[in-house]
């Protein structure tokens, strides 16, 4: 018996690679949470940069606690089963009128992972409209063999890499996701997606957070971290990241710098350039 989702929307997901949208915070938990998120930003006086917009659970206890939200662990559980550990936390914030884009591209082609379970959940904490820069998908590609990609390390490009999908991408068949703030989508880790500039006058600020099955391996880092978020880890194939009580605890901003360190290693593996600013 699912927990949260519908049989059609389990469905939709497994047949199509995406779901959306699932109301997940009321706008007061929306504004909370952004409230958070820029007064740390105006004490620090600029945006989140660098290593702050991944593995961001162990810096902030407020995006742990939106990691372990009842609600989004219900609906992945519906997906992968109930022993879950949350492997990575990333903003992804685009400025109002920015040129800053995502071009197409499959995650597990860079993440090291042995398995295609992985479920990104992609929270809206602002409008994610086709304006703002929403993200695309290219229903059912997760189903195919995975697509060659090229680095192309273009400035605005807020992949690591600037990788995109070496072949033509058939736009007509792609389909937008557009979210309102505290709503969540569903992706998994094979789909291939993008998205656009933020053409709207608001700051486009996204929260994904990767959920995978405990029996999920770490293949090309020799350390790497997750969060055990639901269940049990009778596996302990990753190192199990500490749960912050407070924003900016110093064990877990000593374990913050380990992992996002290593989290480089893995996603710069075989790549000809590092970008030193990510
Ligand atoms: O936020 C975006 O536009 C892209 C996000 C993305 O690539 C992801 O969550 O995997």
């Amino acid at each position: 018996m699912p927990k949260l989702l519908d049989a059609a929307a389990i469905k939709q997901y497994r047949e199509d690679g995406y779901y959306f949208p699932l109301s997940v915070l009321s706008d007061e938990e929306v504004a909370w949470n952004r409230t958070q998120l820029e007064e740390f930003e105006a004490g620090q006086g600029h945006p989140l940069q660098g290593p702050q917009r991944s593995k961001s659970h162990l810096l902030f206890k407020w995006v742990g606690d939106l990691m372990r939200h009842a609600k989004i662990l219900d609906a992945v559980e519906d997906l992968i089963g109930p022993d879950i550990l949350c492997w990575n936390t990333l903003f992804w914030i685009k400025e109002s009128g920015s040129e800053s884009f995502v071009s197409w591209h499959q995650d597990l082609n860079y993440w090291g992972l042995d398995n295609s379970e992985l479920v990104t959940v992609w929270l809206a904490l602002s409008p994610a409209s086709l304006e703002s820069g929403c993200m695309r998908v290219l229903p059912r590609s997760h189903l195919e063999e995975l697509m060659p990609h090229q680095d192309r390390y273009d400035d605005a490009n807020m992949l690591t890499r600037g990788q995109e999908v070496a072949v033509d991408v058939d736009e007509t068949k792609a389909v937008a996701m557009p979210l309102k703030a505290g709503e969540v989508s569903l992706h998994n880790v094979r789909v291939a997606h993008a998205s656009g500039p933020n053409l709207s006058a608001d700051r486009r600020i996204g929260l994904s957070l990767h959920y995978i099955p405990t029996k999920t391996k770490q293949k090309v880092g020799g350390w790497d971290s997750a969060a055990l978020v639901r269940g049990e880890d009778r596996f302990g194939h990753f190192n199990i990241a500490p749960q912050p009580v407070r924003d900016m605890d110093p064990d877990s901003v000593a374990f913050h710098a380990r992992a996002t360190d290593e989290l480089r290693e893995i996603l710069f593996a075989d790549a000809e350039k590092v970008r030193p600013t990510l």
